[in-house]
């Protein structure tokens, strides 16, 4: 049985206060809390077997590769990959965008077509616009309508035989709109295309199936889902990583060096040059490992009602705008107080001990599509509450009359 209270005893950080208040963290889409049992994790590598991996032959290092490994066998099964070497170890969803972005550079030529969404995070738009700089091919952005949704009649419209990519979030960041993106990928085959999927803002709430969904590479980010910053995933069929040239040139990803040439290492570790984040990977595995515990379904349910309790609680304020009212939504509310700057809500917000974030969200398009200049964005996750909703609400009419 799903209890919140017993949950939010895994989370050390949850009874601190902030500004003389207890804690309220409603900026989750941008990173997520640790539990206990991760921390114990982190704690336990650097205590106990702290070590280089694949090249040692001592007992720490073979320790930790072992631990490593496993964790990418535990992101396998997670993701539903048929391979282990399909995983590829990364520092997060930015750094597998640009991996998979830098590949396609030896692959799309002039007048090549990438299609991407109105609704994506910058870190899905500018590594493919700096790779048009270099291909000379052309970007194409699937539009929105008013709800956040995207139109799928107008992806209808772009695609053709010149397109060659296809970049989607599988949830928006800023608007929380959740994209059929198995439809997405399915159009984008009809017509010969690879398809990326960000799962960054996905992956807390929902398990990609990526055989299922038949994605060409899925993405996402270790901190937004109960594990540490600095390491995420790529998930990439075997097919496309083994045409994809190398990314970074280092240790690790080499097969031979001489002067003369070089040949490269194998999946996955031809994308893995140099030391990576082993502790983080470890703890990547462990924090997939905690939610599976609780349960995926029923992380979604709850965070569902809490969606709901929210929606319909804020709604109640004189002048409160949602932003994003997509039917497929996860628990994300992106709101303006009529008349007043995001970032004044927000700083009041802090003051009372409940952090939001406010701003554009890296979605400038979005933002400029509502013709706002940035959002209040309340982002809940499994380890919140009903009565800290309640919290939120109340500071917001504070807010909303002290800087009326
Ligand atoms: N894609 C999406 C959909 C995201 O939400 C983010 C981060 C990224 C990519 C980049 O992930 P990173 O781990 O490489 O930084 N989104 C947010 C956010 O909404 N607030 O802070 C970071």
């Amino acid at each position: 049985m799903f209890n919140v209270e017993t949950i939010r005893k895994d989370f050390p950080i949850l009874s601190r206060k902030v500004n003389g208040k207890p804690l309220v963290y409603f900026d989750n889409a941008a990173t997520s809390q640790t539990p206990q049992q991760v921390i114990d994790v982190i704690v336990d590598y650097y205590s106990n077997y702290n070590a280089n991996i694949h090249r040692g032959v001592h007992t720490l290092s073979q320790e930790a590769t072992d631990k490593y490994e496993q964790a990418r066998q535990k992101i396998q099964a997670h993701f539903n990959a048929k391979f282990i070497h399909e995983i590829i170890f990364t520092s997060g969803t930015t750094h597998s965008i640009n991996l998979v972005a830098n590949g396609f550079s030896s692959i799309l030529k002039k007048d090549d077509e990438i299609i991407v969404s109105a609704l994506e995070h910058h870190s899905n738009i500018v590594p493919w616009q700096m790779l048009c700089e270099r291909t000379g091919a052309i970007l194409k952005v699937i539009p929105m309508n008013l709800e956040g949704e995207l139109i799928l009649s107008e992806y209808d419209k772009l695609l053709s035989k010149n397109t060659k990519l296809v970049f989607v979030n599988h949830v928006s960041n800023a608007l929380g709109t959740i994209n059929p993106i198995k439809t997405i990928i399915e159009k984008a085959h009809h017509v010969g295309a690879a398809v990326l999927i960000d799962g960054a803002q996905a992956c807390p709430h929902i398990i990609p199936d990526v055989q299922a969904l038949d994605a060409d590479f899925y993405v996402a980010s270790a901190h937004k889902m109960c594990g540490p910053t600095g390491v995420g995933m790529l998930y990439g069929k075997e097919e496309w990583l083994n045409k994809l040239p190398p990314y970074q040139g280092g240790g690790e990803m080499i097969a031979e060096v001489t002067f003369e040439k070089t040949t490269y290492a194998d999946l996955p570790h031809k994308f893995e040059a140099g030391t990576p984040n082993i502790c983080g990977g470890i703890a990547f595995g462990a924090a997939i490992d905690y939610m599976n515990a609780i349960g995926f379904e029923t992380i979604a349910a709850y965070e569902h009602e809490l969606l709901a309790y929210a929606t319909e609680k804020l709604l109640e304020i004189d002048g409160l705008k949602i932003y994003g009212t997509s039917k497929q939504k996860a628990s994300v509310i992106s709101f303006n107080l009529e008349g007043i700057h995001p970032y004044d809500v927000g700083t009041i917000l802090d003051k009372m001990g409940i952090a939001v974030r406010t701003g554009h969200h890296c979605t400038q398009p979005i933002m400029d599509y509502f013709k706002i200049p940035g959002t209040v964005r309340a982002s809940f996750a499994f380890y919140n509450t009903k009565e800290e909703i309640d919290s939120l609400v109340t500071a917001v009419k504070k807010a909303n009359m002290m800087l009326a």
